[in-house]
């Protein structure tokens, strides 16, 4: 099967966030199936949403795998279950690890349980400006250049960490 690049967002705000990201990325990385290609800086952010929650902690990563876009959506929700994630109703609350499908190579997936690009990729600047730091030239399906979105984009607290 063809090797895709994709792009997934990583994301964390409770039980020490960096250090569930590195775990995350270690755990992404022990996939057999998945070789990292490229890690963004960390970046630090304010919660979207409810308010009533510690900031977030954002990065993204690019791997290349023979996964399908469900099979790596499963590896995922695996690791997140692994790594203390629980489910609850809230919607944007809330949680330890936190793994989106940001883009899988070129392709547009409208399925029940992933939609591709992200839904809220283009206006999420803890998503872009960690995009644009590891694909600085990147063309999205049906959103265009990178460039164009973070320009459109406000940092809304958006903190690089070093
Ligand atoms: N799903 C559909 N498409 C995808 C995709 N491309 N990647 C489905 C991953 N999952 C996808 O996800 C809900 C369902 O989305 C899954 O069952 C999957 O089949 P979830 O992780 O259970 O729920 P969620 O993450 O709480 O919901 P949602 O709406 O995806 O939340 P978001 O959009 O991920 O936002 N503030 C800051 N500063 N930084 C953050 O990272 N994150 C959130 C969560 C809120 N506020 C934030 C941040
Ligand atoms: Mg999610």
């Amino acid at each position: 099967m063809n090797k895709v690049i994709v792009y997934i967002g990583l994301g964390s705000n409770l039980a020490t966030p960096e250090a569930q990201i590195r775990a995350a990325r270690q755990a992404i990385n022990a996939l057999n199936a998945a070789q990292e290609t490229a890690f963004s800086s960390l970046y630090r952010s304010p919660p979207m949403g409810p308010q009533d929650q510690p900031d977030y902690v954002n990065a993204v990563m690019a791997v290349e795998t023979d996964l399908s876009a469900i099979e790596l959506l499963r590896c995922l929700q695996k690791i997140e279950l692994d790594h203390g994630r629980v489910r609850k109703n809230e919607r944007w609350g809330a949680r330890t690890l936190d793994l989106d499908i940001l883009l899988y190579g070129q392709q547009v997936i409208n399925l029940p349980d992933l939609i591709v690009p992200h839904y809220g990729l283009a206006k999420r600047a803890f998503v872009l400006y960690p995009l644009q730091e590891i694909a600085p030239s990147l063309q999205l399906p049906g959103l265009g250049d990178i460039s164009a979105l973070v320009q459109l984009c406000p940092l809304d607290g958006l903190v690089r960490l070093t």
